[in-house]
């Protein structure tokens, strides 16, 4: 069993609306997974996705009738925050999670997909510039992307990277990712649904850090 297939996102209802409480368990899997990379670079994205989610556990705690849905989170913080709103609360550390998600989609994407460098076939740098590209970097100044360029360096070569998928044990490629492709049908529905939350209710930012 791989660490992803273990913690599998679950399906979402045909109305999109997705729940908080079985949001927040689904990505609390995500952070202590990092530990596996490796390498002390990748802290700061750790503590930065585990402060996204501790802010919408907070925010869902408070009333988690009020709060059942990620949508009546945006609804509800939209009147209380006023003019702040959407650089505030919940909906604004959920607008940041949702972009880690995506560049988890893509690089993992992208990696079921076989693509890879031929120079360099170990390596995933290509397939994690590939997710940065199209998930991060627009919404990140210099100084970020070359703390991207840092982590870029540190990351762990392509079957480490299985490796550390597949809870660290030794696992066939093909199974590993036939896994992941598993992991991604209710993944990527997921962050689908969140983008086209925050399109829909004009809650998208792009101001670069
Ligand atoms: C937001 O952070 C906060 O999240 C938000 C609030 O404070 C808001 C205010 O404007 O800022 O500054 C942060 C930004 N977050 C903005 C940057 C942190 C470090 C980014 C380093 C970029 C490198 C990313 C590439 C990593 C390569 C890793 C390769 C691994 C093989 C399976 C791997 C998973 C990697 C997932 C990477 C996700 C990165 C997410 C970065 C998000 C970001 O840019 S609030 O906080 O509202 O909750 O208080």
């Amino acid at each position: 069993m791989t660490l992803l297939l273990d913690n599998q996102f679950p399906p979402i209802p045909e109305s999109k609306e997705i729940n908080t409480k079985a949001f927040l368990e689904s990505v609390s899997h995500l952070p202590p997974f990092f530990d596996c990379l490796g390498s002390k670079v990748f802290a700061p994205i750790k503590a930065d996705i585990n402060r996204n989610i501790i802010k919408i556990k907070s925010v869902y705690d408070s009333d988690p009738v009020k709060y059942e849905t990620l949508q009546q989170i945006l609804l509800a913080e939209k009147s209380i925050h006023g003019s702040e709103w959407p650089k505030a609360g919940a909906t604004l550390a959920l607008m940041w999670l949702k972009r880690g998600l995506r560049f988890i989609q893509i690089l993992l994407e992208s990696l079921a997909d076989g693509e890879r460098d031929d120079d360099n076939p170990i390596l995933i740098r290509i397939n994690i510039t590939k997710a940065y590209d199209q998930a991060l970097k627009r919404y990140h100044g210099w100084i970020v992307q070359k703390v991207f360029k840092a982590a870029l360096f540190a990351a762990p070569c392509r079957s480490d990277f299985l490796k550390a998928l597949s809870k660290n044990q030794e696992v066939a490629e093909e199974d590993c990712l036939c896994k992941v492709r598993q992991f991604l049908i209710n993944f990527t529905a997921t962050v689908d649904a969140i983008y086209e939350m925050y399109y829909t209710m004009n809650a998208e930012l792009d101001y670069q850090v």
